[in-house]
């Protein structure tokens, strides 16, 4: 467990780029499908209830969430995908949305991807994968809601989704979670020090072999 995460302090909703926190230090994304779990899982992480707003209607979280666990790092919570009900209108600006976030934020230093242990690997949570694949960005996969099947049928799916993502060529981990039973937090606590810490190691490195030339 790091208690750091437990800091952790709502700092604004955006609807667009242009209203996000100045984009420094680094931040970690939560994303996957409307009603997977990512902002039950915030709150688990940051011993907050009340932190990110958890619905039983999918597709609650329209924005872009920001949480500061200090100056330098922040988890965002991002608007669910795959809500059959949503109209066209509303799917077409998550979109631009997403894109927009995946591909212009500069702090962003890794992607983690809860998806429901009991529907994993939907088809957006691939092109997520491929898009973490195709940017090199580090992934933390949760399979969430663990408390939903046996514990030998929720180790079962951890296997399968491991080999079924044994060719990906990029850093990705995978584990099981549940936030209703409080089980997974110090690996994720674990997985987020390390990335969030990991691309700092990576830029240094960078500024040595720049110094050295
Ligand atoms: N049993 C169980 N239920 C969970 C768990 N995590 C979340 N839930 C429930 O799943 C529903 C959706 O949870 P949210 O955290 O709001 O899901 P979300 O991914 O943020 O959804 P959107 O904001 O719509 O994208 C709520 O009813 C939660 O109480 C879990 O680990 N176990
Ligand atoms: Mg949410």
């Amino acid at each position: 467990m790091n208690p750091i995460y437990h800091q952790a302090k709502f700092i604004n909703s955006s609807p667009d780029l242009k209203d996000t926190p100045e984009d420094q230090g680094k931040e970690i994304a939560f994303a996957g499908r409307s009603n997977a779990g990512k902002s039950s899982a915030i709150n688990t992480l940051t011993r907050q209830n009340g932190l990110a707003r958890i619905s039983k209607t999918p597709g609650r979280t329209q924005m872009l969430n920001f949480f500061e666990i200090n100056d330098q790092k922040r988890f965002v919570d991002l608007p669910g995908y795959g809500y059959a009900k949503v109209p066209i209108a509303v799917k077409k600006k998550w979109h631009e949305l997403m894109e927009k976030y995946l591909t212009q934020r500069k702090s962003l230093c890794a992607i983690i991807l809860v998806m429901d242990v009991r529907h994993p690997l939907t088809e957006f949570d691939w092109q997520m994968v491929d898009w973490c694949q195709h940017t090199g960005l580090p992934l933390h996969i949760l399979l969430t809601k663990a408390d939903k099947l046996t514990y030998g049928a929720a180790k079962n799916t951890l296997m399968q989704v491991q080999k079924e993502l044994i060719d990906i060529n990029f850093p990705l981990t995978i584990q099981l979670f549940s936030a209703l039973k409080k089980t997974g937090i110090d690996e994720v606590h674990l997985a987020l020090d390390y990335l969030f810490n990991q691309v700092e190691f990576e830029e240094e490195d960078d500024v040595e072999q720049t110094d050295i030339q």
